[in-house]
């Protein structure tokens, strides 16, 4: 039974108003008052893509369309919350339930409506050549220098963990950009690539010590910006000297990378999770401290970031000295701080951030969860880590699988056994679109 001024409700996460959503309320308005929710810039991320526009701005475009009555903000990407604040009559969407998210959008708003006896209309969804070029600018306005760098510090205000994995050529780049996951109770995709100093020299052939140049980095960055929008956190291992950072800085900063992160070492470097195994030599923190305030005076916007990585729990040299630098770190100009771990056991880490925090609880905490990897990001976040960084898992996932296939191959002399652990002839030749 509905009601005498039934609700007709529906929830846009868009930048653009195009003609596809006002044919959607110009269906709405026949079956009463249009009420929208604007989705949040939060559930934004996880869902669709990065907002190019705030949420307020978001809200006004909507507010400008006539037969709109009232505008709200949707702060989940489930219906559940919303539909029992305004308990609308109808949810009306576009018939657009293809892939696996809107299938589980779909069912969340037919078990919602179910419970009261509302009803779902589904529009044909607009597709055509005008809307598809919004869609093809909006993705390429996201890959764009300027847009890409400044994303970083915006996400850093949006979520509370941002989500990092490693990339280290464009198909990986393209896994951390398309890799979406959707069951009943959530959406959710990785916010940010890490492009790892240890994996772009695997990746290579040689040794994380500093020896792929800064040239061959560059060239690993700009494949993945081709295919990619989301922002990247440049692993500049010690940064190098002063005097050839800043260069790095500028370079990282105009290709639009969001933040660099260097490591206060000192000499060779040899990859943490050797920890004291190897020979490695701690900077001095005023030493480091200069390089950080030269990267810092070189950049020219306010997007890009340098985070100070401090070693001396990698290195056994105790959490007092890991705080002082950090402090130290900071008051140089550091716009974040990464403290690494190679215990079995978050401990020391969460002790890290916990005293952290009792003095600064607004420096970004960067935590990168290889050797602990038991503890999941929301213990991370409520211990006031903001990002946390999965540094190598695509690189350690393709060599086992790489190897697998080389020896069965090797064994029967033929490559049949092996087909079926593989991705099929067809996706592989279709996995990459063409322009
Ligand atoms: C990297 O990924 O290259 C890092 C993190 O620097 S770690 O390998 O843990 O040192
Ligand atoms: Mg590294």
């Amino acid at each position: 039974m509905k009601s005498n001024n039934p609700i007709v409700y529906t929830c846009f996460c868009t930048d653009i108003i195009h003609e596809g959503h006002l044919n959607l309320i110009d269906v709405a308005k026949e079956y009463g008052d249009v009420v929208v929710g604007v989705l949040c810039d939060s559930e934004m991320v996880k869902y669709n893509r990065f907002p190019l526009k705030s949420t307020s701005e978001r809200v006004k475009l909507v507010e400008e369309i006539p037969d709109v009555k009232k505008v709200i903000i949707q702060k989940k990407i489930m219906y559940d919350d919303v539909v029992k604040e305004i308990r609308p009559d109808y949810i009306i969407h576009g018939d657009n339930w293809a892939d696996e998210s809107m299938k589980v959008i779909k069912k969340n708003i037919l078990n919602v409506l179910d419970e009261y006896g509302g009803e779902l209309i589904e529009v044909p969804y607009t597709f055509n050549e005008k809307i598809q070029k919004i869609d093809k600018q909006m993705l390429e306005k996201l890959a764009m220098p300027e847009f890409r760098r400044s994303r970083l510090k915006k996400l850093l205000k949006m979520v509370d963990v941002v989500k990092t994995i490693e990339v280290h050529s464009g198909l990986t780049g393209l896994i951390a950009e398309k890799t979406v996951i959707a069951d009943d109770e959530h959406i959710d995709q990785f916010d940010a690539m890490w492009i790892s100093s240890l994996c772009d020299s695997t990746e290579k052939g040689k040794p994380d010590i500093e020896l792929v140049d800064m040239t061959s980095r560059f060239r690993t960055i700009s494949d993945i910006m081709e295919v990619t929008t989301k922002p990247i956190i440049f692993d500049g291992d010690t940064g190098g000297i002063a005097e050839h950072f800043v260069y790095t800085v500028r370079s990282l900063e105009r290709m639009g990378v969001s933040a660099v992160i260097i490591e206060d070492k000192i000499g060779l470097k040899k990859n943490s999770l050797f920890g004291t195994e190897v020979e490695q030599t701690q900077d001095d923190i005023e030493h480091f401290c200069e390089k950080i305030r030269a990267g810092k005076n070189a950049q020219l916007s306010d997007d890009f970031m340098i985070i100070a990585r401090i070693e001396s729990l990698i290195l056994e040299k105790g959490m007092d000295d890991a705080l002082e630098r950090a402090f130290a770190f900071r008051d140089a100009g550091a716009d974040g701080i990464m403290i690494h771990s190679r215990k079995k056991e978050p401990d020391e880490i969460l002790e890290f951030c916990d005293k952290f925090r009792e003095k600064d609880s607004e420096t970004p905490i960067v935590a990168v969860p290889s050797s602990y990897n038991t503890i999941t990001e929301e213990e991370l976040s409520e211990h006031g880590v903001n990002i946390v960084i999965y540094a190598n898992q695509l690189l350690r996932a393709a060599f086992p699988a790489m190897q697998h296939a080389a020896k069965s191959i090797l064994k029967h002399r033929r490559a049949r056994e092996i087909d079926e652990d593989l991705l099929s002839i067809k996706e592989i030749i279709t996995l990459i679109d063409e322009l």
